[in-house]
């Protein structure tokens, strides 16, 4: 059943929509969403020297050609895109990007790399936020387009194995032909890989209800920086065989192997979807509506995201989508997945007579059916995309307490005054992560100055993190310690150079090093 009722403040009863919400195309070529400024190369703009890692040579080229013939990129304008991130934040200088298809040559490649100390940038889908999936200097881009098999997939256990390559909307397009979904599901599901995620330990628009990766990834498949490959493959919902390996890879981003592939334990695709879009007139009521939501929804409650009213202010103007919800300084989509769409609807619906009556929620819409469930999703996963139209934008990723998340942006904005073109804060409330974009029109180091470290000592104050789901990758290593205590990133070292003596596996990324960050 397709319903839609639009309610408005103080109705005591449905009001039946009479705007439909526009047929908005989704935005899964993420490339597409920016446009082709040129982007000041990273070490111009930060101080960043160069480690001392040999220096790409014709012979080793030769090599990379006969070990994989016609899957090594050199020419300047095809390793373009491989050294530029999706920000158009950072940029780096490549000559070289490798497309291996298998395990085996992955091994070779690492094998060699870290015999003619050779530095290596792995890379998925290049959607990363922080700067970790691109090369600073002259790393080897070692791309993992081509390793995009799936390997199998149990219908009984639910368990999923692919290579590292595969595509997350891909992934989710097969497993829902056989009546299940890939456990994360994020704006950049149409480009980028689950290697790519695993390695970001990706948290995204599902994770309320299915968890981390931490818990849904049961085994990898990892090659070392020396070329050894780790089977740890396994299929297995419990295992307890000495240490747990894998987790050291999850969210490693890069640093201490190349994950080859992946087994992911799959839940069921939900049989009714729905989908209210509120509009709050105040954070507190936000919150309110956040609590009194999981108390009636209990175990259907699978999204809980907000953001604020400048966030629709250029999803609408950039992306021309149109908000069925208007003139609300907060906005809420609400999810619910579960199996018996008659009693989930019922129990929505309880809920939201109750938001509204209660005065928590000022306006709203919901919607049963797949299209408009999209439509409204697009206003919340597209709010990345839109950004970027605004300019240069500073993106910070917080962890905090869910009660104090957005006393964060109205600090920020009252401190940076007109500084700033923008400060909004969205993202996933219900895993009390915060999402802080602050855009200009374009880089200043001084606007960067006033931002950090003022924002890292406020989420530490608050006993947050720094990084919720976006890792610390180039741009953020050097704060790790707003959110970890010294002995912790001492083990860090350690681990990175046991597993990597050398060095050579994404340098520049995650741990801190000696320098600061310059002047540009
Ligand atoms: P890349 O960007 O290519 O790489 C990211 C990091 O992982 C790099 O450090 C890279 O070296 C490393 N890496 C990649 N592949 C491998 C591998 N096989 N082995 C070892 N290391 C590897 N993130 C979230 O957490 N939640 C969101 O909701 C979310 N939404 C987003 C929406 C948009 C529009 C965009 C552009 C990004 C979003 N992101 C989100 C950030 C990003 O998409 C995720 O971090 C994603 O998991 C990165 O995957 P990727 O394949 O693009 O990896
Ligand atoms: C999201 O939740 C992503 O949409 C991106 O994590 C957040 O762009 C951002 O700041
Ligand atoms: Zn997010």
């Amino acid at each position: 059943m397709a319903s839609r009722a639009v309610w408005r403040r103080g109705a005591s009863a449905w009001l039946r929509a009479s705007r439909e919400p526009p047929g908005v195309p989704r935005s899964r070529g993420c490339a597409g969403a920016r446009g082709s400024r040129e982007v000041v190369p990273t070490c111009e703009r930060y101080a960043v020297r160069r480690l001392p890692f040999g220096r790409l040579a014709d012979g080793d080229v030769a090599f990379f050609e006969r070990l994989m013939p016609g899957r090594v990129v050199t020419g300047q304008e095809e390793v373009r895109p491989f050294n530029v991130d999706w920000l158009q934040s950072v940029r780096g200088c490549s000559q070289l990007v490798l497309k291996p298809q298998t395990t085996a040559e992955v091994s070779q490649v690492l094998r060699y790399c870290h015999e003619r100390n050779l530095a290596v940038n792995p890379q998925g889908g290049n959607t990363g936020l922080v700067g970790g999936s691109v090369p600073v200097f002259d790393e080897i881009v070692l791309s993992t387009a081509l390793m995009n098999r799936i390997i199998s997939f149990d219908r009984v256990s639910g368990i999923l194995v692919c290579q590292a390559g595969c595509v997350l909307e891909r992934l989710n397009e097969y497993l829902e032909e056989q009546g299940f979904i890939m456990p994360l599901d994020l704006g950049a599901k149409g480009s980028c890989h689950i290697g790519g995620n695993v390695a970001t330990n990706a948290g995204g628009l599902r994770l309320l209800r299915y968890g981390s990766l931490r818990g849904t990834v049961l085994g990898l498949e990892v090659v070392l920086a020396d070329g050894s490959a780790l089977d740890c493959l396994t299929s297995l919902r419990k295992d307890n065989t000495g240490y747990d390996l894998k987790q050291l890879f999850i969210g490693s981003e890069g640093t201490l192997g190349v994950i080859t592939a992946v087994s992911i334990l799959c839940p069921q695709k939900p049989k009714a979807v729905n989908v209210a879009f509120l509009g709050c007139q105040s954070f507190a009521k936000v919150l309110e509506t956040f609590t009194t939501c999981r108390a009636m929804l209990g175990e259907i409650l699978s999204a809980f995201e907000f953001m604020d009213e400048k966030c629709m202010e250029l999803v609408e103007r950039h992306l021309k989508l149109s908000s069925p919800v208007a003139d609300s300084p907060f906005y809420v989509l609400i999810e619910t997945s579960g199996s018996n769409s008659t009693h989930d609807e019922e129990k929505l619906n309880n809920f939201l007579e109750k938001a509204i009556a209660s005065g928590l929620v000022s306006d709203g819409t919901m919607a049963t059916d797949y299209k408009k469930i999209k439509v409204l999703w697009s206003l919340r996963e597209r709010i990345t995309e839109a950004l970027t139209h605004e300019g240069y934008v500073y993106k910070y990723d917080i962890s905090l307490p869910v009660g104090k998340l957005y006393e964060l942006v109205t600090d920020m904005r009252a401190r940076l005054g007109h500084r700033a073109k923008n400060v909004l804060g969205y993202g996933h409330l219900g895993d009390g992560n915060l999402h802080l974009n602050i855009t200009a029109e374009s880089y200043s180091h001084s606007l960067l100055d006033a931002i950090e470290p003022f924002v890292y000592e406020w989420t530490a104050r608050c006993s947050g993190s720094i990084s919720a789901e976006h890792g610390l990758g180039f741009k953020k290593k050097q704060f790790i310690q707003y959110s970890k205590p010294q002995q912790a990133v001492l083990l860090m070292q350690r681990f990175k150079a046991m597993l990597d003596p050398k060095g050579i596996l994404n340098p520049y990324k995650v741990l801190p090093s000696a320098h600061e960050r310059s002047m540009s």
